[in-house]
């Protein structure tokens, strides 16, 4: 059966798209981004190695060369800090200093619960997505190189996670994080009033400092005064030597639902590969548990029919309605009512799952005043929330919403190519080319669905 809502495609599977061809030109796009064992997130604007990148690129590397998806994560760990934290980026030290902004002398000194000496980090972490992904190539290649693989990745992963669980908690038990970098949703809606609080660096050095306009539109990114606050951010963690003591006298420190919810999803993904390796789950599971049960009982907000973020600092909701807030919906246990809670919010007016003309799941509220559907994280639709919202789906028996899902992000991509980002309702390809996340999990959506769905 096709795919609803396909129509402008055509017929065939999925929507008359060239499936093989597509599925060439996406493993064509993680070799050209390739460099020696890890994937940069697209070459230009990107040089180095992003930490939740990694793990997407992972989840699409299975189906290509699954020896390749370990050797990724495994190089990201190599980085590892001692106190347990994997960083958002690793810098490549062939690549010059300034090809991208903040190169790593911003982030130095780095402290001596840092990273190997000479090995070169930002001091922030990023969504923890990697213990679902090698969950997910492991269940897909089953034998001897895979057990060698999680007997090497599960402690670096479980210490990944001690980190986040012990250093990050916050008075309310979640966990927080403490830059909109964090976050990976970087100029969200969700951080403008507690970063606004947070103050800022002088906006006139910001330009000659930047070096993403050499590769993207100036409409397609944050803005100048977005960067002189994500730097100031940064000089206030690193001048404390990048410490998690009273994590609330940091100028920004909040809750974020899509972090949490990831955490305690890839918990539950830890407990499967302690399984495996003949190490105790029964840790994992109630890790996940307490944090799945905080996560419900603190975040979500009747009003905006989703999740919405807490500032650590003044204890208060933000209330906005973006993607992040329906990310919880990959949790196994919701509590009654929320699974039709968030359908009704993710195919309503605001996110329009399954209404003609709208593409995928924006990244934010389409009927928001200050929706800017061009703009990063402001509207556009990213291929890596819509991923995890389809693993929810499947996850939860919603087979159609599902092969809807996985329909649009077939169009997106045959319509505009790998782009980092898509117009929700023109299709518009936006921000990068030769994206690496794109081309993955579209390998994973066109091998699990619509034409071969899971459930
Ligand atoms: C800062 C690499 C990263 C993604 C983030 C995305 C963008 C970086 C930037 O690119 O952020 O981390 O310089 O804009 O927001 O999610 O991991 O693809």
């Amino acid at each position: 059966m096709p795919p609803r809502g396909t129509a402008r495609t055509g017929p065939g599977s999925p929507g008359g798209v060239d499936v093989a061809g597509l599925r060439a030109r996406a493993a064509a796009t993680l070799l050209r981004n390739r460099r020696g064992s890890t994937t940069v997130p697209t070459g230009a604007l990107y040089p180095h190695q992003w930490s939740w990148d990694s793990a997407f690129i992972a989840v699409g590397l299975a189906h290509v060369d699954p020896g390749r998806a370990f050797a990724e994560l495994a190089a990201l760990h190599e980085a590892q800090w001692r106190d347990g934290r994997v960083p958002q980026i690793v810098f490549n030290p062939a690549v010059p200093e300034d090809a991208y902004f903040p190169g790593p002398a911003s982030w130095r000194p780095l402290p001596p619960h840092g990273p190997a000496p000479g090995v070169s980090t930002t001091g922030l972490v990023q969504p923890p997505v990697h213990a679902a992904a090698v969950l997910a190539v492991a269940e897909r290649h089953p034998g001897a190189a895979t057990d060698a693989a999680l007997r090497h990745l599960y402690p670096r992963l479980a210490r990944s996670h001690d980190y986040l669980f012990e250093r990050r908690r916050v008075a309310s038990g979640l966990v927080a994080v403490v830059h909109p970098w964090e976050t990976g949703l970087d100029n969200s809606p969700a951080w403008d009033e507690p970063l606004r609080a947070a103050g800022a660096g002088p906006v006139e050095a910001v330009p000659g400092l930047r070096r993403d306009l050499r590769h993207a539109e100036a409409g397609h990114r944050p803005t100048d005064q977005d960067y002189a606050r994500y730097l100031a951010v940064v000089a206030a963690y690193r001048d404390r030597g990048y410490a998690d003591d009273d994590l609330t006298d940091l100028p920004f420190c909040v809750v974020d639902p899509l972090f949490c919810a990831v955490l305690a999803w890839s918990e539950h993904a830890l407990a499967g590969l302690a399984r495996r390796v003949g190490a105790d789950p029964g840790r994992h599971v109630e890790r996940a548990g307490e944090l799945a049960h905080q996560v419900h009982a603190r975040l979500f907000d009747p009003a905006l029919g989703c999740y919405a973020a807490l500032d650590a600092r003044t204890g208060r909701t933000v209330p906005r309605r973006t993607v992040a807030g329906l990310v919880p919906l990959l949790l196994p246990d919701l509590p009654a009512g929320r699974r039709s809670a968030l359908l009704a919010t993710l195919t309503g007016p605001a996110f329009g799952l399954g209404s003609p003309g709208v593409r995928g799941v924006p990244s934010y509220d389409l009927t928001a005043p200050d929706a800017d559907p061009r703009r990063y994280w402001r509207g556009p639709t990213w291929m890596n929330t819509n991923w995890l919202l389809w693993t929810a789906l499947r996850d939860h028996g919603e087979a159609d919403l599902a092969r809807r899902l996985a329909a649009d992000a077939v169009d997106l991509v045959a319509g505009a190519g790998f782009r980092e980002y898509f117009h929700p309702l023109t299709g518009e390809g936006l921000g990068a080319d030769d994206f690496s996340w794109t081309a993955a999990l579209l390998l994973d959506v066109l091998a699990h669905g619509p034409e071969e769905p899971r459930w």
